[in-house]
């Protein structure tokens, strides 16, 4: 684990600046810049503060899930001022991402056709692009954030159920343009735009629900919960709950786990 002091070919100390954020740690290559981050609260360091690795050799999802993480992908957590856990907050994020996905893709000419699937996920079409991870502990909350930019491929598992920016953008063209793939550190720098606003109110504003619902990877399909709750998806409410109606009518709120939709793998 070595300190870098350039990150995406830019000086370290120059992306506090750019970023808004009061500390950035550039990596080559960590356990998990989660960790990295909740060690940052012993060091007394200002809040917001941000660690970004080229790699991880133990990245994680939620319950213990690894997280593939090769050189390629934005590998980032912020530590933020937090009371409580907030349901909604990878939500808002997811939001922040997708964002940050058009802006910076923009250029390219082709836009990825992004969804959200709840709770964490980002998608390009069926595949998981970017997963985000928050972890709260007693006044501080690290937001986990994983874009798979770079990478060409995917082994085992993820072959199907993953994407990269750079596959889903350059798919079916004779001689990709690389130069034109979004930057690691322009993507960085447009999803902590709003990271001081984090965690934010502990509801949706209408706003918010009426996007995270336009871009519902879900809404309107057969899904099947990590509970064993079966039915089809609504929509995702104010709350930051996942609502989908039974086959008899019933409505069913989700409030923590996963879906899946119906015949696929968890
Ligand atoms: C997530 O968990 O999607 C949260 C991922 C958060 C990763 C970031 S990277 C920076 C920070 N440091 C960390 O250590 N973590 C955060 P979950 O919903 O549990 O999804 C995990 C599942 O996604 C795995 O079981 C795989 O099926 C799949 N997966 C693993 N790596 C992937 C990748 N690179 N791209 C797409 N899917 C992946």
């Amino acid at each position: 684990m070595r300190a870098l002091e350039l990150w995406d070919g830019l000086p370290v100390r120059r992306l506090a600046r750019e970023w808004g954020v009061e500390h950035v740690d550039a990596f080559d290559t960590v356990p998990s810049t989660n960790d990295c981050a909740w060690e940052l609260l012993s060091q007394d360091c200002a809040i917001p503060a941000v660690v970004v690795a080229d790699t991880q050799h133990a990245g994680r999802g939620r319950r213990g899930r690894a997280w593939s993480s090769p050189e390629g992908g934005l590998w980032l957590s912020v530590l933020i001022g937090s009371r409580r856990p907030s349901p909604v907050l990878p939500l808002r994020v997811g939001l922040a991402v997708v964002d940050s996905i058009l802006t910076c893709t923009s250029r390219v000419g082709r836009i990825p056709s992004v969804g959200l699937k709840w709770p964490n996920d980002v998608l390009v079409g069926e595949q998981k692009v970017a997963g985000i991870l928050c972890e709260s502990r007693e006044h501080h909350t690290v937001v986990g954030i994983g874009i798979n930019v770079t990478q060409n491929g995917f082994d085992g598992t993820l072959q199907h159920s993953a994407t990269s920016l750079a596959m889903a953008l350059t798919a079916g063209l004779p001689d990709p343009p690389a130069a034109e793939l979004p930057r690691r550190s322009a993507l960085a720098g447009r999803v902590l735009k709003d990271c001081r606003r984090w965690p934010g109110p502990g509801e949706l504003d209408p706003g918010e629900v009426a996007r995270m619902n336009d871009l519902d990877a879900l809404c309107g399909r057969r899904l099947c919960a990590d509970g064993g709750a079966r039915g089809t998806g609504m929509g995702i409410r104010a709350d930051g709950a996942y609502i989908i109606t039974t086959e008899s009518g019933a409505a069913v709120e989700l409030r923590t786990g996963g879906i899946q939709l119906e015949g696929q793998p968890s």
